[in-house]
Order: structure tokens, then C-alpha cells, then sequence
């Protein structure tokens, strides 16, 4: 019986590499350096496939892989239809925010009650926060480079994700707003779990232990 795991290539790969290892998996193929979408693993029944980011909770639902790895915002975003989602794994670390232009009173046109035009690949999220304001927002969804819509006129403020805070101030853009923090999850398939159930309960545990380790370790 294989046991497949759906990473995107990234900081949630490369995340994942150190708790896969204290599970006992190593990954045997770089995804950086090779074109394939499935590799093997030091484990004969293990593989891993490589999808993008938002495709992940996909995979898993539809049961294209029996577990992945999503960001939170992904989950959000997917909405977690099919999803048993056993685990904070405390990786790939960010906050979703609001930002807006240096230049740009938030603060005030909220105060004021206007209509704020935001920008943002989340739009989910963004709805959801700011009718819990009574912000009155029209949203626009964009797939990248947020950053951009403040700058060129295309939106008052963005909804983005916020790690150091290196590209808003690269972007002469200031966080006005934390909605929430974010990290990954590691999601399972409902399916599979009752029909690998054994395999998947010990990649399941050890998944755990390894977080709980790197968390006794950080405080
Ligand atoms: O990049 P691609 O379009 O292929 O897909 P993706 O952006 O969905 O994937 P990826 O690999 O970039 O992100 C995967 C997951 O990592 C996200 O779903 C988040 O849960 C998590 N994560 C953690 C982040 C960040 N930190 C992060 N900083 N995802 C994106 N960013 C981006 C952010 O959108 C902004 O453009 O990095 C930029 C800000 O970073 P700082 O450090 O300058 O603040
Ligand atoms: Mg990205």
C-alpha cells in the first residue's frame, strides 16, 4: 500500500524536509534541481508529489494524495471540504494583513465609514474580516504581486501575507492591520484514513512528536 504526500516546492517543502527526517523519511531527489513531480523516498511505500501551494488541499479531498501539507490561508481560502486535519505543524510562519500606502489614512476612512477598495488573492478571509469590522469594502482578486495595486491606483489596501515585512517596505507600503496568524497544516485525506489507517496513524504520530520536539526545543 503506497502512502502519498502532496508539498509544493518552497518554504513548504523545505519546512517539511526536517519532520519527514524525524519521521524517518528522507525525500530522495531535490526538487530544485530535478523536473519531477513525483519523488521517492527512503521508504519503499512513501512518495511525494509536487504541486502548487493551492493545490494541495485539492489532491488531498479529491484523494490525488492521501495527506499534504497546506498553509492555513490555503485552508481558509479552500474552505476544508473532505479534509481531516489533524495538525499544526508550526511551519512556514507569516501573519495575514492589511496594508496600505504610506500616504493612505486608513485609520480614517474606516473611522469615516468609506467604501475601501481592497486587492488580494484572499478574498475569503478578507470578506470574512472585514464584515466582523462592518468595514465596508469592494474587493478585487488578484493572483500575485499585490503589492502593485496600492501603487497604481488599482485599490486603496491590500490583504496579504506578511512574513518579515521586507517586500511591503520594499513597496513603500505599511501593515495597518494583523488578521490572523498563519502557519501549515498537515491535512489527510478522510478516505484514505480509515483505508490506510494504520500507515497513516504512525506518519500521523511521528509528524506530531517531531512538532512537539521542535517546540520544546524553541522555548
Ligand atoms: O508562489 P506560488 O504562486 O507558487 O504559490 P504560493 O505563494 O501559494 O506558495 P508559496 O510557496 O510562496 O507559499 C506557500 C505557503 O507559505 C503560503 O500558503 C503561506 O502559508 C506560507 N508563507 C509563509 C508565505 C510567506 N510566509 C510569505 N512571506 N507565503 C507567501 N509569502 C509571500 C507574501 O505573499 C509576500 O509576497 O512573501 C512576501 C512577503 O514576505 P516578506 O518576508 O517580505 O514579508
Ligand atoms: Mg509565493
Amino acid at each position: 500500500m503506497t502512502i502519498t504526500l502532496a508539498l509544493s516546492k518552497g518554504r513548504i517543502f523545505d519546512d517539511s524536509m526536517p519532520l519527514l527526517k524525524a519521521a524517518g523519511i528522507e525525500v530522495l531527489e531535490d526538487p530544485e534541481q530535478s523536473r519531477k513531480l513525483i519523488l521517492g523516498t527512503s521508504r519503499p511505500d512513501v512518495r511525494v508529489v509536487l504541486v502548487r501551494a493551492s493545490d494541495v488541499p485539492t489532491y488531498v479531498q479529491y484523494g490525488g494524495a492521501d495527506l499534504g501539507v497546506a498553509g492555513h490561508d490555503i485552508l481558509l481560502e479552500h474552505g476544508g471540504q473532505g479534509l481531516y486535519q489533524p495538525l499544526d505543524l508550526g511551519i512556514a510562519r507569516c501573519r495575514l494583513s492589511v496594508a496600505v500606502r504610506a500616504d493612505f489614512d486608513y485609520a480614517a476612512a474606516v473611522k469615516q465609514g468609506s467604501r475601501i477598495r481592497v486587492a488580494t488573492k484572499y478574498t475569503q478571509c478578507a470578506r470574512d474580516h472585514f464584515a466582523d469590522k462592518g468595514v465596508h469594502v469592494d474587493l478585487i482578486k488578484l493572483y500575485g504581486s499585490m503589492e502593485l495595486a496600492p501603487l497604481t491606483g488599482l485599490a486603496d489596501a491590500i490583504v496579504d501575507l506578511v512574513s518579515t515585512g521586507n517586500t511591503l517596505k520594499a513597496n513603500g507600503l505599511v501593515e495597518v492591520e494583523q488578521i490572523m496568524p498563519i502557519s501549515a497544516r498537515l491535512i489527510v485525506n478522510q478516505a484514505a484514513l480509515k483505508l490506510k489507517r494504520e500507515a497513516l496513524r504512525a506518519l500521523i504520530d511521528a509528524f506530531e512528536g517531531a512538532t512537539a520536539a521542535r517546540t520544546l526545543r524553541a522555548s
